[in-house]
């Protein structure tokens, strides 16, 4: 595994966000405003923080097609609430410890899915079994389908395991619990959205994401890697259907909930989808959380990568103290962090869609 810093940033100050309270005035005032959508509405936090000049720099960059539609460059008020993703990462907590094919994962299961189909999305499982360092192990991958004006699919994810320990009790809080609450939150919020998205979204949650040797690559094989079981199966699946090309792209989730938030820039990742989600993070006054420093990650994203599809992985890793340690626990975790990560994706998504629609797939 190949990782790197570059640079380094301080952390910003702390903010209070109650964007359920926020969404419901700013959709009020949406609604009363459409014709004037360039006003911002008063106590809409999203709209007076999104600067008046976001059109202007939007249509000069090269990788976005705003020009061709100016409304991809206002960012909508978000849906999303922090405490809905705080209250997810809670129960999956609760559970314990969740390694692949544990009966603490089934539990961990049956809460995603009921928070899913709760939200009105079709709801699929996905159960294969994969040899392991450990033996045959039984992986199940959990997807969500929010249909699209197109059938071409933006894949969304998370792993919802935790990492294997003989002797610890490890109960990933920030690795494994916070991406899963943030992906609960944000399945929800994007179906609760009057717009239909341009494309088919995907909410999928792997299963196996992590070794069940000690480190990523300890016991690792070619062409059979002991991490990304569930990740390199979704991927699979799609190319013994034909349907690899209707992925156009990933966007991967881990490690997105510490207190002290600081995401890197992986180069590993499609460059443009970093620049879009990065100059977006920057728009709603996040760039000290979203910043410049690089580090290269081998995760979920890799299958997708090494099949020539578009991925980005946001994830905290070596500015995470906690990480694959028992003190990867809730009280690491903040609400307003879940919160920024979820404003930041619900005001990406679009533009990512956007890119995509108006490209032509491989
Ligand atoms: C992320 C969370 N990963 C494991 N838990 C993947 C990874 C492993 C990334 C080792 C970098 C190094
Ligand atoms: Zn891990």
């Amino acid at each position: 595994m190949k990782r790197h810093r570059t640079s380094d940033t301080t952390h910003g100050t702390t903010r209070d966000t109650s964007a359920a309270s926020v969404f419901h005035t700013s959709l009020l005032c949406a609604v009363l405003f459409m014709p004037l959508s360039f006003i911002a509405c008063p106590g809409d936090t999203m709209s007076s923080r999104q600067p008046t000049s976001n059109a202007a720099s939007e249509t000069n960059t090269t990788e976005n097609n705003s020009s061709n539609n100016p409304s991809a460059a206002v960012i909508a008020p978000s849906n999303f609430d922090g405490e809905r993703a705080f209250a997810h990462v809670r129960e999956q907590v609760a559970i314990g410890a969740r390694p692949a094919g544990s009966p603490a994962l089934a539990r961990a299961r049956d809460y995603i899915i009921k928070q899913l189909r709760a939200a009105n999305l079709n709801v699929t499982t996905d159960e294969f079994r994969q040899p392991t360092p450990l033996g045959e192990r039984t992986f199940v991958n959990i997807i969500a389908e929010l249909p699209g004006e197109s059938a071409d699919q933006l894949v969304i994810a998370s792993h919802y395991d935790t990492k294997y320990y003989r002797d610890m009790n490890f109960v990933g809080a920030n690795d494994g619990g916070s991406s899963t609450g943030v992906l609960i939150e944000l399945a929800r919020a994007l179906a609760a959205q009057n717009r239909k998205p341009r494309l088919t979204l995907k909410f999928v949650f792997f299963d196996g994401e992590e070794a069940f040797c000690e480190n990523w690559d300890d016991c690792s094989k070619p062409n059979q890697p002991d991490n990304t079981y569930g990740s390199r199966r979704y991927v699979r699946a799609a190319i013994e259907r034909g349907e690899l090309g209707r992925i156009r792209a990933l966007i991967l989730l881990d490690l997105v909930g510490y207190k002290d938030l600081e995401f890197p820039r992986d180069s590993n990742s499609t460059s443009w989808i970093v620049d879009t989600i990065w100059r977006t993070a920057a728009e709603l006054k996040h760039a000290d959380v979203f910043v410049n420093s690089e580090e290269a990650i081998d995760d979920d994203h890799t299958p997708f990568l090494e099949a020539g599809v578009n991925a980005v992985d946001i994830i905290q890793l070596s500015s995470y103290p906690h990480w694959h340690t028992a003190e990867d626990t809730l009280d690491k975790i903040s609400k307003r962090s879940l919160q920024i990560v979820g404003d930041v994706m619900l005001a990406s998504i679009p533009r990512i869609e956007e890119r995509l629609a108006t490209t032509r797939p491989r």
